[in-house]
């Protein structure tokens, strides 16, 4: 059984990260994705609510399943018989944090990372840009799912959707 992980904090998904899970779920038998608890961070949804909205966007991926995790993704890795981490790469600036992380997810766990290159329809796609655009009013629409534009909205412009 080949197992992959695709960690993030998905707050919330984009059509970059669906992109990357949909394509993932081409390549491995089973597919994990996990939404990092980060203790010393507000997000603007909780974990529950990203949970709610990736579990809705990725229906139609049988063998992707939609999980949390606090601590270190490799040991959610050793945990759960995951051998392969996989990252989407949207631009040269990703790369040198990214290398660095999937250094050290090597050497603490013998876990191997994949970059998989970002689409370029979503290479400038985050969901920090996602949440400023959609806090000022501006069309969110073709860079998200429509359950996470909705509740974008209803977050950020109550009383205006
Ligand atoms: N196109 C392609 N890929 C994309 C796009 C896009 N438009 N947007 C995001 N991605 C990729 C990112 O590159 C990333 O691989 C993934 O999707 C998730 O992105 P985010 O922004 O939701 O999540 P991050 O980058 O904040 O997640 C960081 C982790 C939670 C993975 C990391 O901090 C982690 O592993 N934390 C657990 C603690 C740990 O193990 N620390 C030690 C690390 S060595």
């Amino acid at each position: 059984m080949r197992r992959a992980i695709c960690p993030g904090s998905f707050d919330p998904v984009t059509n970059g990260h669906l992109d990357i899970i949909g394509r993932v779920a081409n390549l491995y038998d089973e597919v994990v994705v996990a939404v990092f608890v980060n203790q010393s961070k507000v997000g603007l949804f909780d974990v529950d609510e990203r949970i709610a909205m990736l579990t809705e966007v990725t229906h139609e991926y049988p063998n992707v399943t939609i999980d949390s995790f606090a601590g270190l993704t490799v040991d959610y890795c050793r945990a759960h018989d995951i051998s392969v981490i996989v990252k989407g790469l949207r631009a040269v600036s990703d790369f040198d944090y990214e290398l660095q992380q999937s250094q050290m997810n090597l050497g603490l766990a013998g876990v191997e990372t994949l970059f998989m290159a970002t689409n370029p329809l979503y290479s400038f796609l985050s969901s920090s840009l996602v949440k400023d655009v959609a806090k000022w009013g501006g069309d969110v629409s073709p860079h998200v799912p429509d359950v996470v534009a909705q509740r974008l909205a209803a977050r950020l412009r109550p009383g205006t959707a």
